[in-house]
């Protein structure tokens, strides 16, 4: 896979939010920052990075739709991000025509031409490569090898000078291909000699398309040389190459997205198969492993709608033990009891100093209390007496005090909720919250 670094990445933080119990303010803004922080690393324009994380943060924030969870809501607009910065994708149709590839020395030019030769004809169309190329010695024999291994008609002139001259040959004898790929020589950066050569390929030719092929580990500066290719010349698309095999690979996929052109093809190999269609909406989807992603999503919702349960059973004015059970499992998933009672607006609900002051190791004792305890006691603490204590306590391996602490916290939780109950407002405001 491509942008593995950056991929692992926004995975992590992803599935990190896709799991958690809560969405809310804090989680969604330590979401964002993970992003930011992969993006960045990943060569990706600050600008981009933080009107993306902005408009995460806000619409994550606001309202879900109904019927969307949570979690989906989240994932989904990071997701919707994501493709919306590496903008729209721009093969061409697959149909008669003639392609220019164009770039800057070793860009992967003559790779991709045979990879795009490769392309159209898997989709059935007849092609021919031409070698425009009489710059670099070698070319010629690059090609050529290149073409033979894809099995595409190669036309080219070893010892030729002349490119236009070679390229008229190529078009005439290649005449009867429905689509015509032209190789063109590189230099060291965008010269004036390059820009004539380019200009005059473009009289012969008339290509219906030309485009730009650019090494992908130039990351964000893809955006600047997108931009002078297209001044000077006029370019249909972008071929991003070799974002196998760099880290700098999201800076330059997202770079074109600032420009007025399009991504078309990604290169991601040395072999003829490693080329492929840009097509952001895939390719985020690859990246994040949005499909292991909703398996993850539906596990959380599960998990949660049992807490949602437990959370009625919570409300409930006639607490029961076995409700206090099923609390204390909750809040084991949720969080501690007091962070979990500190975002909720209490409606001035009075709530004893120490109601909050259970502990984890003290949650477990309680369980194991009530695992000693009958179904009749749990449903109705008031008939434990001293023997039934002392029976409990037996089969419990506790103590006389801890039962009793048991029960006045039942007690206590019991009037708390009454307390609560009745309040419309706070009550709602508080089962949303669990909710979420
Ligand atoms: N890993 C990887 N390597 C690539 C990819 N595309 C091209 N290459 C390699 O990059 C090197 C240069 O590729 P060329 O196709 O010769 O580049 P060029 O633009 O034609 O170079 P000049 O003709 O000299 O300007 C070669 O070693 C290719 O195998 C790619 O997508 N991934
Ligand atoms: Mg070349």
């Amino acid at each position: 896979m491509v942008l593995d670094k950056l991929g692992n990445s926004l995975k992590k933080s992803i599935r990190k939010i896709a799991g958690s119990g809560r969405i809310d303010e804090e989680a969604v803004d330590e979401l964002t920052r993970d992003i930011q922080r992969s993006l960045l690393k990943s060569d990706v324009d600050v600008k981009l990075v933080k009107n993306l994380t902005d408009q995460i943060k806000e619409r994550a924030l606001e309202k879900k739709p109904k019927g969307a969870n949570p979690r989906e809501h989240v994932v989904k607009i990071v997701y919707e991000e994501l493709v919306k910065i590496v903008g729209e994708g721009g093969a061409p149709p697959i149909e008669s025509q003639d392609i220019l590839l164009l770039g800057l020395q070793g860009s992967g030019k003559t790779t991709t031409a045979s990879k795009l030769a490769n392309y159209f004809k898997n989709k059935g169309m007849k092609v021919g490569l031409i070698c425009g190329d009489t710059y670099r010695p070698g070319a010629y024999e690059q090609l050529k090898t290149l073409s033979q291994k894809v099995a595409i008609p190669f036309y080219g002139e070893e010892e030729a000078d002349d490119v236009v001259s070679v390229i008229k040959n190529g078009l005439e004898t290649l005449n009867d291909q429905e689509i015509r790929i032209i190789d063109t020589a590189g230099r060291h950066s965008l010269e004036e000699e390059l820009i004539k050569e380019m200009k005059e390929i473009e009289k012969t030719v008339s290509p219906e398309n030309k485009y730009l092929v650019i090494d992908a580990s130039i990351g964000k500066g893809v955006k600047e040389q997108a931009k002078s290719f297209e001044k000077a010349v006029g370019i249909d698309g972008v071929i991003i190459t070799k974002i196998d095999g760099t880290a700098k690979g999201g800076g330059a996929l997202t770079a074109v997205s600032e420009t007025n052109t399009k991504i078309a093809f990604l290169g991601t190999g040395e072999k003829p198969e490693e080329f492929e269609e840009f097509d952001p909406e895939g390719f985020i989807s690859r990246l994040l492993g949005m499909g292991d992603l909703e398996k993850l999503i539906q596990r959380a919702e599960e998990r949660l709608e049992e807490d949602e349960m437990d959370m009625e059973a919570m409300m409930k004015g006639d607490l029961t033990l076995k409700d206090v059970y099923k609390q204390l499992e909750s809040i084991n998933k949720l969080g501690p009891l007091n962070k979990v009672m500190n975002m909720l607006p209490m409606g001035g609900a009075q709530l004893p100093d120490d109601a909050m002051d259970v502990t984890k190791e003290k949650m477990e004792k309680y369980k194991i209390i009530m695992d000693s305890m009958t179904s009749e006691e749990l449903e109705n603490p008031n008939i434990i007496g001293d023997s039934r204590i002392q029976r409990i306590v037996k089969g419990s391996g506790t103590n006389r005090e801890d039962v009793k602490e048991l029960l006045e916290y039942h007690k206590m939780m019991k009037k708390l909720m009454k307390q609560m109950r009745g309040r419309r407002g706070p009550m709602e405001k508080m089962m949303k919250k669990f909710k979420r």
